[in-house]
């Protein structure tokens, strides 16, 4: 994945628990205190490192950094240089999830290594939908829910969507997804 990633995954822990558990986190992931270039490629592995380390270090489940972490991807991408590719993505919260596969498409445009997931809306109604996430990456579904929330705070929502796992010839997971207007 680019390195964009693993530099929002350092922004958050850096943000929240500080300087010292970054490193800590880096360490116990065998990674050099580097810093991390947003246009280059890493390997998968760096990031799934630094969320195990960052696991272990915290002492929370895996499933609750990956969340968070969705949720200031949602934040960490409009303010480090692709807030006007996040407001092209659309002005409502269906708008935008119905145009994520359009979003990659742009990135990709620039960065054609990107290896971006898909997503597809169905079932919409006037505050619910389903939305299918596949993903070349395994584990990620909390992930997705932590960029719900992200964007329900971007558009002053209340989101609350629930996953569930659907095997078969395309596997993928399905998130019943609501919203409200915060009150
Ligand atoms: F709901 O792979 C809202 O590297 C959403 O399953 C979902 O393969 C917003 F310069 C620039 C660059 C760089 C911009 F090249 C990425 F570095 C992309 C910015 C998307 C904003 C996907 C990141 C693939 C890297 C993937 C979880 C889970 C998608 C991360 C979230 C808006 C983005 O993102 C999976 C890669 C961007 C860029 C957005 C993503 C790769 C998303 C969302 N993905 C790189």
């Amino acid at each position: 994945m680019y390195g964009l990633i693993n530099k929002a995954v350092e922004g958050l822990v850096r943000s929240r628990f500080g300087d010292a558990a970054w490193d800590r986190i880096r360490a116990r992931a065998g990674l050099p205190d580097e810093p991390f270039v947003g246009m280059e490629q890493y390997p998968d592995k760096t990031t799934y490192d630094l969320v195990g380390a960052a696991s272990a270090e915290l002492g929370a489940p895996a499933e609750s950094i990956l969340e968070e972490f969705g949720v200031y991807w949602v934040t960490y991408t409009a303010e480090a240089g692709y807030g006007e590719l996040m407001r092209s993505a659309g002005r409502t919260f269906p708008e935008f999830l119905r145009n994520l596969d359009q979003l990659h498409t742009r990135v990709r445009l620039s960065f054609p290594h990107l290896a971006p997931p898909s997503f597809s809306v169905s079932e919409e109604t006037e505050s619910t939908l389903v939305l299918s996430y596949y993903s070349v990456r395994p584990g990620l579904a909390p992930l997705v829910v932590g960029l719900l929330r992200g964007l329900g705070d971007r558009f002053a929502l209340d989101v609350a969507a629930r996953s569930e796992r659907v095997e078969g010839e395309r596997p993928h997971d399905r998130f019943h997804v609501s919203w409200s207007a915060r009150s």
